[in-house]
C-alpha cells in the first residue's frame, strides 16, 4: 500500500506519475518534526537492513553511514564521501513490518542510517516542504515493485545499446575513431558503439561539430554505421556564451537561461569557458533545448550521453573574485612587517587553501529557475537539474524519432528520470574497490527504476592494469551499459592496448552470447516494474547468510553472479543459497558445467573466463558469439540449466518504441534428458 503525506507547500517535481491524494492522519511510522526544517526519526531493530538510496557509495545494506542527497560532480568516490551525482531519496527498512519511504524533496537532504546513533535512522532537510510516500508490503521486494508502479515505467534503450562500447576522453578526430573501430574489428573484439567525448565539438559548444575535423559529419556517422558501429556524442549542460552561436543567442533572446536575483543571466565556467545554464525546470526551455538534439539525429546519430548536469561548475565570476580577494589578502600579509605576519600569514594562507572554487553552495544559491511563473532559487531545487535536462532530451526524442528508441543516459539524476534515460555511474577510478562498488550499486539503482546502467569499465580516473580491465569486463558482461571509458591522461585501456588481446575478446564475446538473455531480462524488468539485479536477500529472505551477502547478485530470474573483485585471485568463495548449476565460459568457446550443492564453495576463475550460476528449475538461452548485436543468431540458442524447465525469450526487434504491443516473446523449453 502507498500513502502520501504532505508537509508545507512542496514544489511539483513530477517524480511520481500517478498523483495520490494526501493522507490527513498522523504519520504512520517513526516520528516527524517540522518545527525547524523537516526531521524524521525511526528506531531501527538491531537486525534491520536498510536498502535503497540508488546511486551512492558503500554497500547494498546502507546501515552505518550518512548519505547526503545533493547532486555532486566529485570524481573521488572514496569511502568517506556522502554524495555522488544523484538524489534517489527512496529507502526501505527491512524489519518485521517492512516499510519504504520516498521523500520527494528536490533540495539537500541527509540520511543518517545508524551513523550518529547505531540504531537510529534520521532523515532531515532544511525546509519542511515535501511529499513523503510511505509504502508497506509483504517484503522489501514487494515494496520495490509498488514504488516502481508509482514512479512509472523505465526507459527502454534500443537492443544494440546492449552491445559493447568503447570510450575515452581525448578521442577527437575521425582518425582517432577509425583507429578504435579497427582495433576492435581487426582483433576480433566485438563492438557496437564508440563514444564521442567533448573534443568532437567546436569549442565545446553543444550541438556543434568541429567542422574542420568533420566537414561532412553525416558521412562519417554513416561510414561507422557501415561497420555496425553507432557513434554516441556527449552533450554538456552549460551553453557557451559566444556572440553568433545560435543556441546561446536564441536562449538569451527567449529568456530560457537561469538568472541571478537581479535578472541578469547567471554565468558559470565549465569546459567552454563562461556558459549559461538552460532553465530545464521551465517546460518551454526544456522543449527548446530538446529540439536541438535534432541537429545530431539529422546527421544519423541515435544515442547520447548527458554530462555535467549536476550542474557542475568550475567557478563563477563571483567566486573567482572572492578567490582573488583571498589571494590579495595573502600578498598583503606577506608585504606587511615580519612580526605580525607569521600569524596572519597562516590565516590568510589557510583561507585561500580552504577556499573551494568549484561546485559551491554559494554559487548554487546565486541563480534562479522559473517554475509556474514564480522564481525558485536553484539551491532549493538543485537535484532536479540533471533529471530535467535528460527529460528535455527524452521528451524531444518522442517527437524527433517517434518510431525508434534512442540511447540516452545521464550523469546526474533524480527519482523519475528513469522514464527518460539511464545513468552511468560517473567518474570512478581504476581501483579494485570500485569494481565492487559497481556491483553493489546495481540493485540500489534498480530499486529506483534505473535499469539501463553501468560503470566505466577498467576505471575512469587513475592508471588501470590489464587484470583489472579483464575482471571488470567480466562484471560488465552482465550490466546493461557495458562501456570501457577512461579519463584523459590515464594509461590507455582499450582492449587492444594489452598483451593477448584474445583474452579480452573472449570475455566480451560472452556478453554477445548472453545478450538474448540479458535483453529479455531487461525487458521483463522494465515492463513489469521489476528489478533486473537484486540482492540475494530478496530471493532468499529466510536465509541468514544470503541476507547479508554484498558481493554476489541475482540477475533476472534464473541467474546469480559472483565476479572476482580482487587482484591476483585465482578465483573466489561463493555462497549458494540453493543447489545451482555453475557455468564457466572458457576461452575455447565451450562452457564448463558443474552441479553445486547449497553452501560455500571456492570456484577457480582465470582472467579470461566468466563465471555464472543458474538456479534450480531454470534454464538460460546462450547463443553463439557475434561481432555486433545485429549479427546475433537467435536461431542457434541453446538452453543451459535444468531439463524440463522453460524460458521466456524476448524476440521483438529491439528498435521500436512500443514494446508492449510489438514485444514478442517466445517460450523455449529445455527437453527432458
Ligand atoms: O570534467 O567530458 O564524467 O565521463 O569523460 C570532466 C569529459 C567532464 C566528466 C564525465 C566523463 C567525461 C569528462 N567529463
Amino acid at each position: 500500500m502507498v500513502t502520501k503525506y504532505r508537509f508545507g507547500d512542496p514544489l511539483q517535481t513530477d517524480a511520481v506519475v500517478n498523483e495520490l491524494p494526501a493522507e490527513t492522519g498522523v504519520f504512520p511510522v517513526g516520528n516527524v518534526e517540522t518545527k525547524d526544517g523537516f526531521r524524521f526519526t525511526f528506531e531501527m531493530g538491531a537486525e534491520d537492513i536498510v536498502y535503497g538510496l540508488g546511486e551512492n557509495v558503500r554497500g547494498i545494506n546502507k546501515r552505518g553511514f550518512r548519505y547526503i542527497s545533493f547532486c555532486t560532480d566529485d570524481p573521488h568516490h572514496q569511502e568517506d564521501k556522502s554524495s555522488l551525482y544523484a538524489a534517489h531519496n527512496f529507502l526501505i527498512v527491512d524489519q518485521p513490518q517492512p516499510f519504504g519511504l520516498f521523500l520527494d524533496y528536490p533540495g539537500k537532504m541527509t540520511f543518517d542510517v545508524g551513523y550518529m546513533k547505531k540504531d537510529v535512522l534520521e532523515i532531515s532537510c532544511e525546509r519542511a516542504d515535501l511529499d513523503v510516500y510511505v509504502l508497506t508490503g509483504d517484503s522489501p521486494y514487494d515494496i520495490v515493485k509498488q514504488f516502481r508502479g508509482l514512479i512509472g515505467r523505465s526507459y527502454l534503450p534500443p537492443r544494440w545499446a546492449f552491445g559493447f562500447g568503447q570510450s575515452r576522453w581525448g578521442y577527437q578526430t575521425p582518425e582517432d575513431f577509425r583507429k578504435v573501430a579497427a582495433g576492435h574489428r581487426e582483433n576480433g573484439v566485438p563492438i557496437d558503439m564508440i563514444y564521442m567525448d567533448i573534443d568532437y565539438m567546436d569549442h565545446y559548444k553543444d550541438f556543434t561539430v568541429d567542422e574542420t575535423l568533420y566537414p561532412d559529419f553525416s558521412a562519417f556517422v554513416e561510414e561507422m554505421k557501415q561497420q555496425h558501429i553507432h557513434m554516441i556524442p556527449i552533450i554538456d549542460a552549460g551553453v557557451k556564451e559566444e556572440a553568433g552561436y545560435d543556441v546561446y543567442e536564441e536562449g538569451v533572446e527567449k529568456g530560457y537561461f537561469c538568472r541571478r536575483a537581479n535578472g541578469s543571466y547567471f554565468e558559470a565556467a565549465v569546459w567552454p569557458g563562461l556558459t549559461h545554464f538552460p532553465d530545464f525546470l521551465n517546460p518551454e526551455a526544456r522543449e527548446w533545448f530538446g529540439e536541438k538534439y535534432k541537429r545530431l539525429t539529422d546527421a544519423g546519430i541515435d544515442g547520447f550521453w548527458n554530462d555535467m548536469n549536476e550542474p557542475a561548475i568550475f567557478y563563477t565570476p563571483e567566486g573567482q573574485e572572492e578567490a582573488m580577494q583571498l589571494a590579495r589578502a595573502l600578498l598583503e600579509e606577506k608585504e606587511a612587517g615580519q612580526e605580525e605576519a607569521d600569524v596572519d600569514l597562516e590565516t590568510a594562507a589557510g583561507n585561500l587553501l580552504n577556499f573551494k572554487l568549484a561546485n559551491r553552495d554559494e554559487d548554487y544559491r546565486r541563480f534562479y529557475h522559473q517554475v509556474d511563473g514564480k522564481l525558485v532559487n536553484h539551491y532549493d531545487v538543485h537535484n532536479l537539474f540533471g533529471y530535467n535536462m535528460t527529460r528535455a532530451a527524452g521528451e524531444a526524442f518522442t517527437r524527433l524519432r517517434p518510431e525508434e528508441r534512442t540511447l540516452m543516459f545521464s550523469r546526474s539524476s533524480y527519482i523519475g528520470m528513469h522514464r527518460y534515460g539511464g545513468i552511468w555511474m560517473g567518474d570512478n577510478k581504476s581501483w579494485w574497490s570500485h569494481l565492487l562498488m559497481n556491483l553493489k550499486m546495481l540493485p540500489s539503482l534498480n530499486m529506483c527504476g534505473i535499469l539501463y546502467t553501468g560503470a566505466d569499465l577498467g576505471g575512469f580516473g587513475a592508471d588501470t592494469s590489464r587484470d583489472l580491465v579483464l575482471r571488470w569486463l567480466a562484471l560488465g558482461v552482465f550490466t546493461p551499459l557495458m562501456r570501457n571509458h577512461a579519463a584523459k591522461g590515464t594509461r590507455e585501456q582499450e582492449c587492444y592496448q594489452f598483451e593477448q588481446i584474445e583474452d579480452f575478446a573472449d570475455v566480451i564475446k560472452v556478453r554477445y552470447r548472453l545478450l538474448p538473455y540479458l535483453y529479455s531480462e531487461f525487458m521483463k524488468a522494465a515492463l513489469r516494474d521489476d528489478m533486473m539485479f537484486r540482492p540475494l536477500a530478496f530471493d532468499y529472505p529466510e536465509d541468514e547468510i544470503a541476507r547479508h551477502v554484498e558481493d554476489q547478485l541475482m540477475l533476472g530470474h534464473e541467474v546469480m553472479i559472483a565476479p572476482v573483485v580482487e587482484q591476483n585471485a585465482i578465483g573466489r568463495s561463493v555462497y549458494l543459497p540453493e543447489e545451482m548449476t555453475f557455468l564457466k565460459f572458457l576461452p575455447d568457446g565451450t562452457i564448463a558445467q558443474e552441479r553445486l550443492s547449497a553452501g560455500m564453495h571456492f570456484i577457480k576463475v582465470a582472467l579470461n573466463e566468466v563465471p555464472m550460476f543458474v538456479r534450480s528449475g531454470c534454464c538460460v538461452p546462450i547463443g553463439a558469439p557475434a561481432m555486433y548485436t545485429d549479427a546475433i543468431d537467435m536461431e542457434t540458442l541453446e538452453l543451459y540449466g535444468d531439463a524440463g524447465s522453460s524460458y521466456e525469450l524476448y524476440t521483438d526487434d529491439g528498435l521500436t518504441m512500443h514494446a508492449e504491443q510489438d514485444g514478442k516473446t517466445q517460450l523455449l523449453r529445455k527437453s527432458e534428458k
